[in-house]
């Protein structure tokens, strides 16, 4: 049995899976854990893994609590399980999109110079030349991202160039604010890091180049070159060209496990680091959309809506973002803010547990009896709302069963009138998340998309999609290629019995809801 292993750093925790791979080719997944950070970590007062913060658009979290969790989660793979590690052949990653980690000079001499006797946290204490990192839901930079537009030439310019038109949340704005408020602490960085990157820098113990599903998520990488755009880098601060790590392919890898998880663990030193990537590209491959014609929706913190593209196509109203997908090609995404952060609002609100959510949503009737809500209890991603408010329709607050149908069929119509710009005639739809064990959701995706939607047997698409790269970049650097269809065989399987299908009168009400939705976001928006 070979083994690979693929870490999930999300935004609530730190997950991890191992996958086997034998002589006969039998494949199993053969390990699963996962660490809270709110609950493991309580010394860093993170709620959801995010900093609190007086202004609700500052969305932080810390650096040092992702390289505790790292530690602990190699101590509890190597001591705890019964794995038989020295069958480990690769290791690669998953990150939370856009977060960023800034890093003093002096940093690469630390990590090769760390001591097994010690954890990372007491000897990383001082490598950061900015405390916290930004995360992906921080919706601060709205000026930067203006200023941006304007010094490339408009949004369509940069959207064009990078993938993705100016978002509050992407690396190059939260970079540009950086330089703009703390100068002298921008000027000490020497190296910046996305999560994903900054994790394989530490499994590796050099500094990790960034791959372009991460790196696209940046408003910096030109999108065909897979390369630093230096108009981008430009309009973004001075000086950044030389404190960003080099862009390489998603299937190569960092180098070997560096010898302090050797040592402090007992691992062998010949462990492939494969190259980390983002979340979605990551579940891109965990779900199987290794080709073409079906998308994939994944209910976690956020909900995003992504799909494989073999060619860039670009949206050029500027709502979603094309990525560089593990396999080389691309992928389109768009992202929901309002994911289960509003659903949870809802179901607190009425003092349901999820099975009481889901009792409610499945005893209200399908179109809510006209009654609807736009869910923005955050400042929304898709479509672009600065201003939060949930906006009730016929709507009591306080019809609780009402609010949480009301919810989902938004949340749900949102991702079809987002999604059109794709292209993409929708037959399939694979759901993930920790919010797609919720089959009463599941039904109202289906009825709205008029697609068939199934789960797949492993839940955390993201830390499997990873741990399929290292098995996958561990032959490529032996010299044999696998196709993605083969790497993925076995391990991406769909939950038996999981296929919801559409409900033909259930179709019918949705089309005639969307059109009442899009008047009313429309609306909702433009009187901001
Ligand atoms: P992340 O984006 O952090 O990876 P996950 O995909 O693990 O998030 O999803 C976690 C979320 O799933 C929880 O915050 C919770 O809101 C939601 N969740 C868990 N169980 C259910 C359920 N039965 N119904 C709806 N939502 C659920
Ligand atoms: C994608 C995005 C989120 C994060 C969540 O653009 O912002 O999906 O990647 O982890």
């Amino acid at each position: 049995m070979n083994l690979y292993l693929g870490l999930d750093s999300s935004t609530q925790s730190l997950s991890a899976i191992v996958i086997a791979v034998g002589p006969d080719d039998e494949r199993h997944v053969v390990f699963e854990h996962t660490l809270n950070f709110d609950a493991e970590y309580p010394e860093y007062g993170t709620q959801n893994g995010v900093l609190p913060h007086d202004d609700p658009t500052v969305q932080n979290s810390s650096p040092l609590l992702w390289v505790a969790a790292l530690d602990r989660m190699m101590g509890i793979i190597a001591k705890e399980s019964d794995l038989d590690l020295a069958s480990l052949r690769a290791i690669a990653g998953s990150g939370q999109q856009h977060g960023s980690v800034y890093l003093k000079s002096g940093v690469w001499e630390t990590l090769r110079g760390l001591d097994p006797q010690k954890d990372l946290v007491a000897q990383l204490g001082d490598v950061f030349s900015r405390r916290n990192s930004p995360i992906w839901m921080d919706a601060s930079t709205t000026a930067q991202c203006e200023a941006i537009r304007a010094a490339v030439g408009g949004d369509s310019v940069l959207a064009e160039l990078t993938g993705s038109g100016a978002f509050e949340r992407f690396t190059g704005p939260q970079i540009r604010k950086f330089y703009e408020t703390e100068p002298d602490a921008y000027a000490s960085t020497h190296t910046i890091h996305l999560v994903s990157s900054f994790m394989a820098s530490l499994l590796a113990g050099e500094s990790a180049p960034i791959d372009p599903g991460d790196g696209a998520g940046m408003n910096l990488m030109d999108l065909g070159k897979k390369r630093w755009a230096l108009a981008a880098l430009k309009a973004t601060a001075p000086g950044l060209e030389a404190k960003l790590p080099p862009v390489a392919e998603s299937c190569s890898l960092v180098g070997k496990l560096s010898p302090y998880w050797a040592q402090r663990y007992g691992l062998s030193s010949d462990i492939d680091v494969a190259m980390w990537s983002g979340d979605n590209p990551c579940s891109l491959i965990g779900v199987g959309l290794v080709k073409p014609g079906r998308i994939a929706i994944s209910l976690g913190t956020s909900d995003t809506l992504f799909g494989f593209l073999p060619e860039p196509v670009v949206d050029t109203e500027g709502r979603g973002h094309v990525f560089g997908a593990p396999t080389g090609d691309y992928m389109s995404l768009i992202c929901f803010l309002n994911g289960s952060l509003a659903r949870e609002q809802i179901r607190d609100a009425a003092g349901y547990d999820w099975q009481g959510f889901e009792a409610a949503l499945n005893s209200t009737p399908v179109g809510n009896n006209g009654a609807m809500l736009l869910p923005w209890f955050a400042p929304e991603i898709t479509p672009r709302v600065e201003q939060p408010g949930v906006h009730r329709f016929d709507l009591a607050a306080d019809d609780h069963p009402a609010n949480v149908r009301a919810v989902i069929e938004a949340q749900m119509i949102a991702t079809t009138l987002h999604s059109e710009w794709m292209g993409v005639e929708v037959d399939t739809i694979y759901a993930t998340g920790g919010a797609s064990r919720n089959r009463g959701i599941l039904q109202v995706m289906s009825d709205v998309h008029n697609a068939r939607v199934y789960q797949l047997e492993t839940g955390n698409s993201a830390a499997l999609g990873a741990a399929l790269r290292a098995y996958h970049a561990h032959f490529v650097a032996n010299g044999q290629p696998m196709e993605w269809d083969d790497v993925t065989r076995g391990f991406v399987t769909l939950l038996a019995g999981s296929e919801i299908s559409p409900v033909r009168a259930h179709v019918d009400v949705y089309r005639e809801m969307k059109n009442l939705y899009a008047q009313r976001e429309a609306h909702a928006r433009h009187s901001e």
